[in-house]
């Protein structure tokens, strides 16, 4: 690559580079993915600001899914990201809010295509291995009940 393009390059990933807020379910820790998912962010071209092991409290994932009360599926979601440790973590990337989510594939592993994070490592809506924030906002949001930044 000449010296202009890669300037125009890296001008161009600066531009867009964003950071945003994403956690590895329980069901990832316990089926010993963790290692697995990481490596595939990494190897994607993501940074890792931060990563920390940590146990979700009630509180937090009430707070997380608050738009999801009410739903049939409240209860067990919030009683999945609770039973064990998780791994959250603030990446950064170029858009890396929608990137990520393409990344990681529908909410749904089975409907999920072949080749992302949910339709290679699971079966189950619940169970899903990640989230990852939907916009900006949301990213904000969802890192400060962990009191993690993402601006
Ligand atoms: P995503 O994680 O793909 O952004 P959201 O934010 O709509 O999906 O839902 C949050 C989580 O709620 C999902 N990761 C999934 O585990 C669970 N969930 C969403 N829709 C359903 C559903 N119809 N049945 C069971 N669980 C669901």
């Amino acid at each position: 690559m000449d010296g202009v393009l890669r300037k125009e390059r890296e001008r161009t990933l600066t531009e867009t580079s964003q950071r945003t807020f994403a956690f590895l379910k329980p069901d990832t820790v316990k089926n010993h993915l963790v290692g697995e998912v990481l490596h595939r962010l990494e190897k994607k071209g993501f940074t890792f600001k931060q990563l920390k092991l940590h146990q979700i409290t009630h509180k937090e994932a009430e707070s997380l899914y608050n738009v999801h009360k009410g739903k049939p599926f409240f209860q067990e979601l919030v009683d999945h990201v609770t039973s064990g440790p998780v791994v959250l973590m603030v990446l950064q990337g170029p858009n890396v809010v929608e990137t990520l989510r393409k990344f990681i594939g529908a909410t749904n592993p089975l409907t999920a295509e072949p080749g992302t994070i949910r339709g290679d490592l699971s079966v189950s809506i619940t169970a899903n291995v990640i989230h990852a924030s939907d916009s900006v906002e949301n990213a904000k949001m969802e890192s400060s009940i962990f009191s993690l930044d993402t601006s």
